[in-house]
């Protein structure tokens, strides 16, 4: 299935439903709990609340009660081939950034973000019900692993996945997606001194946006995004434990983002078409 360049250029991401292997998506879902409870010394990046690995001794995977957290975040401790888990987003990366022999890494791992039913807060229950006017403020948007870059010159994030390994209801704690955001990160880079590590112009740029998108959809669904999208987590307010993966892809060389520069790919043409 190609991916729909037009869809990528105006809001930019494209969903390719089905996208994951469900044995793979089963056994990674099934397994990010007890991968907490027996093994958080090893396999824990990080939680909220702030936790020692220990305190997840009592978490029981079939007893939400036990459940104390916000979100918790496990390494990656296996990967598996795109070409082999996820097909038709190797060759929808392939055909965003010019080549599959041009991407660094052709891998999906098992590095896994967990947002768990929040507490104290009213639940959403009836299966329609939106996220509302609960969006997150400004200071939550973020591009991820910006680096140093200032400017539009030596980036290799290519695009980012977010890879659905649980159902993802409105309201289930699906990350917000700010899709007239990446023209407007590009333009910000094009001027060169910007600052995507620190809130400032994330935040300027995303009081702006008006396209926000609450990612939903089903275990396996992957959205292919462009790395200038800038989005935000949200709180879950379902019953169910919300599970996915947000791998960047990079390209080995740099993507030439700049207007003027040579593109070789769709990424770079769209990229280069923002600017001007
Ligand atoms: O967990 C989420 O909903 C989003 C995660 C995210 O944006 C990140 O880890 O950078």
């Amino acid at each position: 299935m190609a991916v729909d360049l037009e869809q990528f250029a105006q809001r930019g991401f494209v969903t390719i439903p089905a996208a994951v292997d469900p044995d793979l998506v089963t056994a990674w879902r099934d397994g990010a709990l007890i991968r907490l409870r027996d093994r958080a010394s090893e396999e824990l990046k990080d939680s909220v609340p702030r936790s020692e690995p220990r305190d997840f001794a009592t978490l029981d995977p079939a007893r939400p009660r036990t459940w104390k957290w916000k979100r918790a975040t496990l390494r990656g401790t296996a990967s598996a081939p795109l070409a082999k888990a996820a097909p038709a987003v190797l060759d929808g990366v392939a055909q965003l950034v010019g080549g599959v022999g041009r991407l660094r890494h052709q891998s999906i791992s098992n590095y896994l973000i967990m947002s768990f039913p929040a507490r104290g807060v009213r639940r959403l229950v009836a299966t329609g019900e939106a996220l509302g006017g609960r969006t997150p403020g400004p200071g939550s948007y973020h591009l991820d692993d910006p680096g140093p870059s200032m400017g539009l010159e030596g980036w290799r994030n290519a695009v980012l996945l977010v890879v659905l390994f649980s159902d993802i209801a409105p309201g289930g704690g699906g990350p917000i997606l700010a899709c007239d955001s990446p023209a407007r990160v590009a333009r910000r880079l094009a001027l060169g001194g910007a600052d995507f590590v620190g809130d400032d112009d994330c935040s300027a740029i995303v009081r702006e946006c008006t396209d926000l998108h609450e990612v939903t959809g089903q275990a396996g669904d992957v959205m292919i995004l462009h790395p200038f999208l800038l989005h935000s987590p949200t709180t879950n307010r379902r019953r169910r434990l919300r599970v996915l993966a947000n791998p960047m892809l990079q390209v080995s060389d740099t993507l030439s983002f700049a207007p003027g520069s040579a593109a070789r790919s769709p990424l770079e043409r769209i990229t280069q078409s923002w600017v001007g």
